[in-house]
């Protein structure tokens, strides 16, 4: 069901000679590039009609017009499972209490006298959010996109997910009912590269459907395609990190309950048939454990044959086993993973010990479900390896720092000496000059 990788022989390599000994899903995105290309040079010459045309061939349906009608999504909220709904607002609400607390404020630093540097953090305009749908329809990253950006402020958010044959070519119910939830009326039955498109160059009002006017950022989830398109467009727009297969990576000792381990792995193998479960271990007792409880889990679960099966059984899941903790936690900042749980005796202290991980799970009672959903914190996270460089998203992935320069002459002259030295010494005369300039032509004296 899941193989094992036995690293308690020798010392452990480093960097990148041990990350290669890991498991990883292959997410080619650069492979698909040359997929989306012309599907994003479609959308931007031909517009709504090109982003329409698409969503028939990939979504099997044609829909009349991309942007969802506001009284669909009133209906799709009133039409809403009530426990779904409560269990929206209590996610909602614990997102909203951590993510604005990640608002930052304006900061002046007095650099010398009559010189400031103020930092402001001012909101992207527009943002475009990208929610899955096919084998995802995930309201709860509704959620985790729009509760960040209206936390930061944004005042333009629209959403995009494809569009879905079984509910007339509209998003799924649910996801237009979170959107609802959290008074986001610009949505767009649009998926896949074609949605980031029509994000990027905008589109052109048709009759009486409005345009979508271009974004610039697109945040959010997606297949590979998306993922293609998200980096072929990148520059005109922003985007955050590119999302691949989800993972799970936990650290556990002797310590560790092999039910909970295993549950936990298998909750994220469900996503994906290339989805990573990994169990960095120094127990083979909890080794030999885990495995025998992943064949019982497994067996009660749903999603068996076409994710969790193969996600479990692919390359890019493993049991590691290690000679100890230290030789684990190096083996979990080599592997970088999207979500890393530890399970040691003294939890907390191990996880103080990571470095790299898009969000960690502390002990017995935070698992990675918890995060998914309802622990407040957000689950769009760096995959792939991307955690030692990439954050998740934030308030702070929909901020930009503005620094406001303000000098007095005084200021400017006491430092003018030193601006002309450097631009001198980088042979940029003019550089030099456009201080001089302000003094008559000569560099004022210092006193
Ligand atoms: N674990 C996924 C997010 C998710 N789980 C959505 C359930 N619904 C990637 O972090
Ligand atoms: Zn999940």
């Amino acid at each position: 069901m899941i193989s094992r990788i036995d690293l308690r022989g020798e010392a452990l390599p480093e960097g990148s000679a041990l990350r290669d000994l890991l498991p990883r899903a292959e997410f080619d995105v650069e492979a698909a590039l040359e997929k989306v290309r012309p599907i994003c040079e479609d959308v931007r010459h031909r517009g709504a009609a090109a982003v329409i045309d698409y969503g028939e061939r990939f979504d099997g349906v044609r829909v009349p017009g991309l942007r969802v009608p506001a009284g669909e999504l009133t209906r799709a909220l009133d039409e809403l499972d009530p426990a779904v709904r409560a269990a929206l607002e209590e996610s909602v609400r614990r997102a909203r209490l951590v993510h604005r607390e990640q608002r930052r404020t304006t900061h002046t630093t007095q650099v010398v006298p009559g010189g400031t540097v103020t930092e402001k953090w001012i909101p992207v305009e527009r943002v475009g959010l990208y929610v899955p749908g096919g084998r995802s329809v995930y309201p709860s990253s509704v959620v985790m996109n729009v509760v960040p950006a209206q936390e930061a402020g944004v005042e333009g958010v629209a959403v995009a997910s494809p569009p879905q044959r079984e509910f007339g070519g509209l998003p799924h119910p649910t996801i237009l009912a979170a959107c609802a939830l959290l008074g986001v009326d610009e949505v767009y039955a649009a998926g896949g590269a074609q949605a980031v498109a029509m994000f990027a160059y905008g589109t052109e009002a048709r009759g009486d459907e409005p345009g979508c006017a271009p974004v610039n950022l697109v945040t959010g989830p997606g297949n590979i395609y998306v993922a293609a398109a998200k980096r072929l467009l990148k520059g005109r727009i922003g985007i955050d990190a590119e999302a691949g297969p989800t993972e799970i990576a936990i650290l556990a000792d002797s310590t560790a309950d092999p039910v909970h381990v295993a549950a936990d792995l298998i909750s994220q193998a469900e996503h994906d048939p290339m989805a990573a479960s990994v169990l960095v271990t120094d127990s083979e007792e909890l080794a030999e454990a885990t495995e025998t409880e992943l064949k019982t889990q497994v067996a009660a679960s749903k999603h068996v044959d076409d994710r969790i099966v193969p996600a479990l059984a692919g390359r890019q899941s493993a049991i590691v086993l290690v000679r100890d903790l230290a030789d684990g936690l190096k083996v979990v900042d080599a592997y970088g993973a999207e979500h890393l749980e530890v399970q040691t005796a003294d939890a907390a202290a191990v996880a103080d010990r990571v470095r790299n991980a898009g969000a960690i799970f502390v002990g017995p009672w935070a698992p990675v479900s918890l995060g998914d959903y309802c622990a407040g914190s957000n689950h769009v996270l760096p995959t792939g390896g991307c955690a030692c460089h990439s954050s998740g998203l934030s308030v702070q992935s929909f901020l930009r720092g503005v620094h406001i320069v303000d000098y007095t002459r005084d200021a400017l002259a006491d430092v003018a000496h030193h601006v002309v030295t450097l631009a001198e010494a980088e042979d940029l005369p003019a550089h030099g000059a456009a201080i001089k300039a302000r003094f008559g032509w000569k560099v004022p004296q210092t006193k």
